[in-house]
């Protein structure tokens, strides 16, 4: 294993840490989610979050409270032995409705707080700009990434926090599972359908939006610091066809560039010929600037980040039993093991994936969330035996590792999803942990908010300690 590989774990500002209304935050796309039956029809913004019942409960705006823990939060993960935290910017902490043209001071010094207590533990921070986390006004009053203004909202955000973390800040994220907009569109990219409206035609228009914000992103930085590093990031996971059948093999093909669509774009510059075709098949017209096409091109990221958390596998003719998964659902799979909310798991996928898109970039990659939500019980004395999680986690840096050593592929690190428990994206649960740290939090936001170190805490550590040696003699 290198030397500098960053060890580490990964949470959103979305999904820990509340504060909702601290230090003159604007509302956030993340604070209408609510829990419950809506929750799915706002997330695929068919409910307009302004036609909830009263009495909704928005488990995003106090989750667990990382505002105000982050002090022994950092501190546990330095115990780990943390080499980089991955975490999210709230975009409405600095900008509270998103139009003003100067930062909210006091948003700044909240990340101050966390980036310099990041350093004083030489954990290097890794930062993503826009994690399901929009100003609720350029929501409400620009239709969010429908409107092209808002490119120009994002790029004042990202001057102002290239400017003030510069020094301090290297490793930049443009946007979270970018490719999530396909399919949730109101959580990852803020797009609500009006009546009469072509969903296809929105959702390219706004994957167009973000793209080229994206690449302007690129752009902003590497002349503000020669030092950054910005990568895309994308939900990734590869589809495997259900049979040799050739139509079932297409299909996995074609669903593979559902996702490979966007990093196509930020990591070799330009519209791949099969997407051309289907904006033009589909009848679909982009409003692009007189520049997008140059800056698409110049501006592509430096690394390419990633979340695993299972593979996929479709069959053409849409048969047989459907299976979970992070972003979308597919055919179940009959050789893998499921998780307790059925996603499937599938160690050697995550090699298999790493490969298909080293194969294809040639660019350095970081898997930036790979994890297992589990339900976790304390035992008679309080702890949390949870062995599930250390196999799940060992055997896919094993798999990494492989990719790695065997396969000559180039990753630059591994931050596990919720390396400390937090409010999951889809559901909205507490009970769906990821942590090597527990909180003691419920679905409905009882409880202390304590935090309690899990077995896997340690053995984490252990992993960390010896740079993936206990792996090989262990998995
Ligand atoms: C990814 C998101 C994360 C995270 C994770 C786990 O899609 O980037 O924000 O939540 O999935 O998903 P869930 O919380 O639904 O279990």
């Amino acid at each position: 294993m290198r030397e500098d590989f960053l060890w580490g774990g990964a949470t959103a500002a979305n999904q820990c840490e509340g504060g909702f209304r601290a230090a003159g935050r604007g509302m956030a796309l993340v604070d209408v989610i609510p829990y419950g039956k809506n929750r799915m029809p706002v997330m695929e913004g068919r409910m307009d979050y302004r036609d909830l019942p009263e009495d909704t409960w928005y488990p995003g705006r106090e989750a667990i409270d990382m505002y105000g823990h982050y002090k022994e939060d950092i501190a546990l993960f330095a115990e780990m032995g943390f080499k980089c935290y991955r975490f999210s910017f709230s975009w409405s902490r600095i900008f509270p409705t998103g139009e003003e043209e100067q930062p909210n001071e006091e948003g700044l010094r909240f990340y101050d707080g966390i980036i310099d207590e990041l350093l004083r533990y030489k954990i290097e921070p890794v930062v993503t700009l826009c994690h399901f986390d929009i100003p609720l006004h350029l929501v409400d009053k620009y239709g969010s990434w429908k409107n092209r203004k808002v490119i120009d909202f994002y790029l004042n955000y990202c001057d102002a926090v290239f400017r003030h973390f510069q020094g301090r800040v290297r490793y930049w994220i443009t946007f979270n599972e970018i490719n999530m907009l396909m399919h949730l569109p109101f959580m990852g990219a803020g797009i609500r359908f009006e009546k009469g409206e072509r969903e296809l035609q929105v959702k390219y228009q706004a994957a167009h939006n973000e793209l080229t914000a994206s690449a302007y992103a690129v752009k902003l930085a590497h002349e503000i610091s020669p030092e950054f590093k910005v990568g895309c990031m994308l939900a990734a996971g590869s589809v495997y066809p259900y049979s040799c059948r050739p139509e079932d093999v297409w299909e996995s093909i074609r669903r593979d560039r559902e996702t490979y669509f966007f990093i196509d774009v930020q990591a070799r510059g330009a519209y791949p010929a099969y997407a051309r075709k289907l904006l033009r098949q589909e009848g679909i017209q982009l409003e692009m600037g007189p520049w997008d096409t140059k800056i698409l091109r110049e501006h592509t990221v430096d690394f390419i980040s990633l979340s695993y958390y299972n593979s996929r596998c479709v069959r053409a003719d849409g048969q047989g039993e459907a299976s979970g998964g992070n972003v979308f659902a597919s055919a179940k799979n009959p050789y893998l093991e499921c998780s307790d909310w059925g996603w499937p798991i599938d160690p050697l996928g995550l090699r298999i994936t790493l490969n298909a898109l080293y194969d294809r970039y040639q660019k350095p990659l970081f898997i930036v969330e790979n994890g297992l939500g589990a339900l976790d019980e304390l035992d008679s004395r309080g702890k949390i035996e949870d062995d599930y999680r250390i196999d799940y986690l060992g055997t896919h840096i094993k798999a990494m590792m492989d990719a790695m050593e065997e396969d000559g592929v180039d990753l630059m690190g591994y931050t596990p999803w919720g390396c400390v428990d937090l409010i999951s994206a889809t559901t909205g649960e507490m009970s769906k942990r990821y942590g090597f740290i527990y909180v003691d939090r419920d679905n409905q936001g009882n409880g202390t908010l304590n935090r309690i170190r899990k077995k896997s805490f340690y053995w984490y550590k252990e992993v960390i300690a010896s740079n993936g040696e206990i792996i090989k003699q262990t998995v």
